[in-house]
Formats: C-alpha cells, structure tokens, sequence
C-alpha cells in the first residue's frame, strides 16, 4: 500500500536571519561541504548575471534570468550522486555546470549554436526543457528504468508553479507513483507564470497538497534556503533509493528578475514587493549563514568569485570562437529521406543569408 502524508504546511528552513531566528545545522553536511554549496550558489548566481549583461549585448539570445533561484538548484544538485538524472526546464539551464558542463555549451544554447546540444549521458544531464512540463514522464520513465535495471540512481525533474496545471505533470507523476519510481519532482514555486499570478493558476492551498493526489510525500521548503532544499531534496532521494518511490519537493520562492530577457514584468508585478523580496536573495542568505559561523574567509570569497568570472569570461569567448553551424543543418536531421524539394529550399535559403 501506498504512504500517504500529508503535506507540510510551513515551509522548512535551516537558515535563521541572524535576528529572533535561529540557524540550525543540516546533519552530515562538513565545512568543506558548506563551501562547495557557496561555491555551487556564487557559479550559478555569475552564470546568471553575466548571461543577462551578454544578452543585453547582443552576444546570446533570449534568456530565462534564474536569479534568486539558485538556492534550489545548488541545494538540491548538491544531494545527488553523479548517477542520479536530472532533467531542467529553461529556468535550470545552467544546472550542468555543477556537473562539469563547460559554460559555453549552456551559453551557446542560448545562441541557437548546435554546439549547445550535449550528449545526456555525458553528464546524466538531459536536455533543457521548453515545453512545459513534457519531461516529467520522461524523468519518471528513466527512473522506473533505473529501477527495473535494479540500479541504484534516481532522477530529479525541475519545472514550475505553472507546471502543475499541465497534463504531462499529472501523467508523469501518477506514473511515478504507481511504479514506484526513484524519481524527485522539484517544483519551483516562484508564484508566476510569465505574468500569471499563483492565485489565479490553482485553487488547491499548496502545491505541495497536490501529492496527496498520487500518494506520495508533499514536502514544502523555502526555496531561498540552500540548505532547506539540501535536506529535504536529501530525504527524497533516500526515500527513492530505499525503493519507496517519488516525493514532491514544492520549494517556494519569489520571481524578482523578468520571466525572461524579453518580458517587461512592470506591467504585471508589485515593484515594491520585488524590492522587499531581493532583501532575502538566496547567495546573500547563505553567505550570512556562513559568516554567523565564521568559516567562509573573504580570502576564499575572492578566490570563489574569481574562478566564476573566468568561467564565464572563459565561456563567452569559446562560445564565440565557434564558427557558425552550416545552415543544411537545419535539414539534414528532418527526414531519413529528405523530400526533393529541401535542395531547393536550402539553395533559397544559402542565396537570402548571403553565402
Ligand atoms: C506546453 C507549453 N505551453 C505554454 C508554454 C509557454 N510558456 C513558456 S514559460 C511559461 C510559464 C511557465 O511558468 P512556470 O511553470 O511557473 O515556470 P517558471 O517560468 O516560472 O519557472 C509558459 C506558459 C510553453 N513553453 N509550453
Ligand atoms: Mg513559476
């Protein structure tokens, strides 16, 4: 028979504010542990606001900004072992450098280059995805494999508040449940949907309720606390492992950046509580947590920031160092055999681009 647990309704926290709050450790976790996590934060946070400052110039294409979603990412990459799947949405594009992915493989994605297409199985990093929510049966569908293969890996998905409205969602989690599948659903909660506000996307109280639904675990952590989506995405993993199937990790946090580079969310968003929100941004959190216990130097802070500013500076000129993909590749992937009328087309097409 099925666990049914309800879902926690407050949401879980490790990190204090300094104040009334207090910080609590995570089990396990050593102080070289704690410094790979900043170092996870501070890789993807410089991904990040670099990609927007190379959009801005013209260098990369439209962007999905994951600004102060690093914390769910970095956490919950972080309880994963190197066999364990991971299947992104746009919003975790850059979630395979803390896999070793050069930066200029995400990068050029985000410039429409070929190059920005990896093996999955290179990094147990599946392709970013846009539709939303499609690779969640995929995920559940490779997780059940692990575990009729009788391996031991799992497969985390990430996507959306707004996910949980799709179809595929459903599927892939009810397929997930009934099979007992070793498989992770790491729901953002960023509470929109480009401009659709979480009120106006459900009217189930939590996302995290929706577990109920399949039988499986809900739990809810602030998605702004690495170390809350550690220890919770942690307990997931070792609930699949023990072959008790899926849980629901709703991790909430807030969209202070645009949905992407080519959205104006002053049409839709309270400025102000965009403001009040930045305040807690999830790398500064964790940094005070890190300074309260004093073991981040700012020696080891520098050393950090500078090795992901080379990364990206690094990146951007490989990316860009690149030649340009032949445009026949456009359909040479198309058919086994391509119509006649595809020599024509790329003729047209070499003559309009001008070569
Ligand atoms: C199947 C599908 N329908 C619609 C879209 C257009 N679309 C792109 S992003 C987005 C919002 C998704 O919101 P959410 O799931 O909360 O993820 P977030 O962008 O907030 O991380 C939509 C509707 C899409 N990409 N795929
Ligand atoms: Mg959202």
């Amino acid at each position: 028979m099925a666990r049914v647990l309800h879902a926690e309704p407050e949401l879980r926290r490790v990190i204090g504010d300094g104040g009334g709050i207090a910080d609590r450790e995570v089990e396990g976790l050593d102080e070289q542990d704690l410094i790979e996590l900043y170092r996870s934060l501070v890789l993807l946070r410089t991904y990040d606001e670099r990609s927007v400052v190379f959009h801005r110039q013209g260098r990369i294409g439209t962007y999905a900004i994951f600004w102060n979603h690093e914390a769910m990412q970095a956490g919950a990459v972080y309880a994963l072992s190197d066999d364990d799947w991971i299947f992104p949405s746009y919003r975790e594009s850059a979630i395979g450098i803390l896999r070793g992915m050069p930066a200029a493989t995400v990068l050029q994605w985000w410039r429409g280059h070929p190059s920005g297409w990896w093996n999955p199985a290179d990094y147990n990093v599946a392709s970013i995805c846009v539709p939303i929510a499609t690779h969640v049966p995929h995920a559940a569908g490779l997780a059940w494999g692990k575990r009729l293969k009788g391996e031991q890996a799992c497969a985390i998905a990430f996507f959306g508040d707004g996910a949980t409205s799709e179809g595929s969602f459903h599927e892939g989690a009810n397929f997930a449940a009934v099979m007992d599948a070793p498989l992770i659903l790491l729901c953002n909660n960023n509470q929109w949907a480009i401009s659709t506000p979480l009120e106006a996307q459900t009217r189930a109280k939590t996302l995290a309720d929706k577990a109920v639904g399949y039988g499986i675990p809900g739990v809810r952590v602030d998605g702004a606390d690495v170390l809350a989506v550690y220890e919770a995405t942690r307990e997931a993993v070792e609930r699949a492992r023990r072959g008790e199937g899926p849980t629901f990790v709703e991790a909430v946090t807030y969209r202070t950046a645009p949905h992407a580079t080519a959205d104006d969310p002053k049409a839709y968003i309270d400025l102000e509580r965009v403001e009040q929100e930045k305040k807690g941004e999830c790398v500064g959190r964790y940094k005070g947590y890190l300074d309260r216990l004093g073991v981040l130097t700012d020696e080891l802070d520098q050393q950090i920031r500078a090795e992901a500013t080379d990364m990206m500076r690094q990146g951007i000129a490989d990316a860009e160092g690149e030649p340009p993909a032949d445009v026949s590749l456009l359909f040479d992937h198309a058919f086994v055999n391509a119509p006649a009328s595809f020599a024509d087309d790329l003729a047209e097409l070499r003559r309009v681009l001008g070569g």
